[in-house]
Parts: C-alpha cells; structure tokens; sequence
C-alpha cells in the first residue's frame, strides 16, 4: 500500500492563515507557560459578544433596532438602539466570563462593578462606535481595552484599577463591522487580524503579524472644522493637498484607523478652539487604538504627547488624536511645534 504523507505548507502551521481565532489565541497561551488562560478566556468572551452584536448590525434596517433610542448617553448623544444592544451584549459576555471585575464602557456614566469577585481584569469599551453611522449602512467598530486590576483580587474596586495609562494596557483590540466583519488585536507581541466567516460562525486568521506602513498617502480628519484648527495643523492639511495625498474620512474612528493601518497614513482628531480636549476618548478609544498601532509600527500622540502616557484623571476624559504611519505623525507633529513656538 502506498502512504502519502502530508506535508504542511508552512513550518508554523498554527499561526497560519486559515487558523480559527479560538485555536490561534490558545496556541499563543501555550506560548507563555506560565499563563493562566483567563485573558484568552476573556479575548473569547468578547469575540462571541461581536459575533452577536455583528448580526444585530446586519439586520439594523430589517429589525428597526437602528435609530435613536431615546435617552442621551453622558456625552450628551443620543445613544442609538445597537449602542444600547452592543452595550449589554459586551457587558453581559464579560459578567458571566467572570475574568473581568470592572468595565468602563461609553454608554454608562460611572464604572460598572461586575461583582466577580476572582476577577483580575478592568475592561474599557466603546460597544459601539461611529454611531452617527449606524442609520446609513456605513461601517461602524467596537473598540476594547484590558487592564490588569492593581488593587488584591477580590476587595472592592479603586480609582487606582480604572485609571491607568495606557502603558498598561495587557491587550486591546477592535471589531470592525464592515464590508466584512473583523477582529483585530494585540496583546503587546504584534497585531493580528481575523476575518469573520459568517456560514462557519467563526473568525479565522486573514492578517498576520499587522504592520503599518512607516509612511503613507492618505490623510482623515473631519475637514469641516478647518477655521477651528490651530495655524500648524492647517499648515499640515495644505502640505498634504501639495502633495496630492487623498483625503478619507468615514467618520467611525475604527474603520478609518484600519483602512489607514493597512494602507498608509494618518487620521487626525485634533483640539479645536471650540472643542481644546477633542472628541475621542482616552480611556476606550485612544488607548486602544494608540497600543495596536505603536504594536504595528506605527505611533499615536496628541500633538505632544505619546497617548499611552497620558494619566487619566477623568473616566470619560476626550484627548486630541494623531495616529497612525510613524512618518506622518512624526511630521505634523513636526509642524504643530514649530506654529506653537511662534506664538
Ligand atoms: P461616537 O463614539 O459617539 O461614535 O463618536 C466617535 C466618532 C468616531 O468614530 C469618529 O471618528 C468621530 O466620532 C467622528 O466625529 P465627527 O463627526 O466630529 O467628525
Ligand atoms: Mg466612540
């Protein structure tokens, strides 16, 4: 009888395209033998609560679950029905996961204390981001942050445990519900992103080892405030147009952020004289964010300062945002100090 052996195609089978998001976050644990399996627990708790939060966003204009629901969340924006719904989902996921004692959502005002008593992690999450999008069928994100707790297991939870710097993120990630839907993460040794397969119900592997493009051709801002932008990032914008770049903006921080990570180029929410903190979040969106592209290459600031190393003082504290290709940021930043000497 002849044998056939087989042959894998690469030498590191697990890590490959094609492996199931369950398989590759438990070949990462074997990694670190010491490891206790509650953060791959938790990394799966939250990719089935946006396996359940993608189908609500799939069926939005059948279900009448878009639209506004009628409250305003404590930003003061109305807070759409899939915010509401992504909202439960992520925090009902993380309760009965029982890894996670605390959770700092955007949807709820104060910290939200999970009662699991052995739970060593502090999650902050924006369930739900570019809601304006929601009603027009754009792509729209979930946006997380894992935080180890400071304070010993099990005694009530302190100011100390929600308010750290980014620097202390263990893992971060996004979900992007999008022309397909996807799940990227880090957990401080590389980016990876995995694409999901709705017949199969699973995410698999489609973007290993993410790297951002050190330089890049496209810029993202909201453009419309241009006459509130200080006299540098101005100067910026009119370097950019010089050079022909192409100005993309969506309008969901997560979308743009991925097209730009895997392309090349910046987004920009900057301080304005109307708005002197921004829009985005430190906590839940910037941290994230800021981790995943310093993690790829890339690099998050705003305007001075490394994200990462910013001390929250607030739970819903706004930070201005430039991120994305290592050289774009370095240049504006570049720029904005130069305008901001000459006043
Ligand atoms: P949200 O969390 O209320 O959805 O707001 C965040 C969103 C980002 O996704 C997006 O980049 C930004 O707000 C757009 O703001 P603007 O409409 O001011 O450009
Ligand atoms: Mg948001």
């Amino acid at each position: 009888m002849k044998i056939k052996h087989y042959t894998p195609s690469t030498s590191n089978l697990a890590y490959s395209v094609g492996v199931t998001l369950d398989r590759f976050i438990k070949m990462k644990q074997d990694d670190f033998p010491y490891a206790s399996g509650e953060l791959s627990q938790l990394l799966r708790d939250i990719a089935l609560a946006s396996k359940i939060v993608n189908r609500e966003t799939n069926r939005a204009g059948l279900s009448n679950i878009g639209g506004a629901f009628g409250n305003t969340n404590v930003q003061g924006e109305e807070q759409q029905k899939l915010d509401v719904i992504a909202n439960i989902r992520f925090t009902r996921a993380m309760t009965k996961g029982g890894e996670v004692c605390a959770v700092v959502s955007e949807e709820d005002d104060e910290v939200i204390d999970l009662q699991n008593k052995s739970g060593k992690y502090v999650v902050a999450i924006d369930p739900l981001d570019g809601s304006s999008n929601i009603d027009v069928n754009i792509s729209i994100g979930t946006i997380f942050s894992i935080y180890r707790r400071v304070t010993p297991i099990g005694s009530p939870i302190q100011a100390e445990d929600i308010m750290q710097p980014g620097n202390q993120q263990v893992a971060a990630g996004y979900v992007l519900y999008g022309s397909s839907t996807m799940m990227v993460y880090t957990t401080g040794n590389g980016v990876n992103g995995f694409t999901y397969e709705p017949s199969l119900g699973e995410f698999f592997l489609s973007h290993p080892d993410m790297c951002a493009p050190k330089d890049g051709k496209i810029y993202s801002i909201n453009e419309g405030a241009f006459n509130f932008f200080e006299p540098g990032l101005k100067n910026y914008l009119e370097v950019c147009k010089n050079r022909t770049y192409s100005a993309r903006y969506i309008g969901s921080l997560v979308a743009d952020f991925h097209r730009n990570l895997l392309k090349g180029g910046i987004y920009i929410y900057p301080s304005t004289s109307k708005a002197p903190h921004g829009k985005l979040r430190l906590l839940y969106e910037a941290n994230a964010l800021a981790f995943i592209a310093e993690q790829a290459g890339g690099k998050a600031t705003d305007g001075t300062q490394r994200i990462m190393d910013i001390l929250p003082q607030s739970l819903h504290q706004r930070t201005p945002l430039y991120i994305g290709s290592m050289k774009m940021v370095d240049e504006v930043e570049g720029i904005l100090k130069v305008h901001r000497t000459l006043v």
